[in-house]
């Protein structure tokens, strides 16, 4: 009787426990993540906190940016949350802020974020603006180079959306006066 299955698993075996432990050695920049944020996570909105509390992982910025293509960006909902129409060609160029995350940090934000839900966590092109040099750990794209980020864009919409007033750059507490609702003050 043949009992080579379990001799020629063993390699792989070896193989596979070798390489989770390389994983768990591994620094976490290996595992850094460009994201683009265009509402409520930028820098002095509402939930921007969140992204610069440890227990949620390791957030750095590295440059504002803007959409190579237009998109409407809308405040919906009875919490005025905003939100990025994957239509693109209508609305503005719209302007954010792209970030390095660990893996800790993405898992808390797609959490944070209703994915899949609520948003979907798609792949942008952007123009990067303003550079603030070398950053811990990476380098930040130059001015005026394409990049490409996660960013959280609604995962479907209600056909009113599209016709809502679009904003090429998002502000909680614009002339719009529709000052997005924080989790906390939710009923
Ligand atoms: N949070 C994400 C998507 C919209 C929001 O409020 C962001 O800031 O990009």
């Amino acid at each position: 009787m043949r009992r080579c299955g379990s001799v020629h698993r063993l390699p792989v075996i070896v193989a596979s426990i070798i390489f989770s432990s390389l994983q768990r050695r591994l620094p976490s920049s290996v595992l850094m993540t460009h994201i683009f944020v265009y509402g409520t996570l930028k820098k002095g909105q509402p939930n921007y906190y969140r992204m610069f509390d440890s227990t949620n992982g390791k957030a750095e910025f590295l440059a504002s940016a803007l959409t190579t293509q237009k998109y409407p960006l809308v405040i919906a909902g009875e919490h005025n949350i905003p939100f990025l129409l994957n239509i693109p060609g209508r609305g503005h160029l719209v302007h954010g802020e792209i970030y390095k995350v660990d893996e800790q940090m993405l898992k808390f934000l797609d959490d944070f974020e209703g994915v899949p839900a609520m948003y979907q966590r798609t792949v942008v092109k952007l123009e990067a603006k303003e550079a603030v040099g070398q950053v811990e750990g990476g380098v930040t794209p130059a001015p005026e180079s394409i990049v490409e980020a996660f960013m959280y864009s609604a995962t479907s919409y209600q056909p009113d959306w599209p016709s809502l007033p679009c904003y090429e750059r998002y502000d909680s507490y614009g002339d719009h006066g529709l000052q997005y609702v924080t989790r906390e003050a939710r009923q």
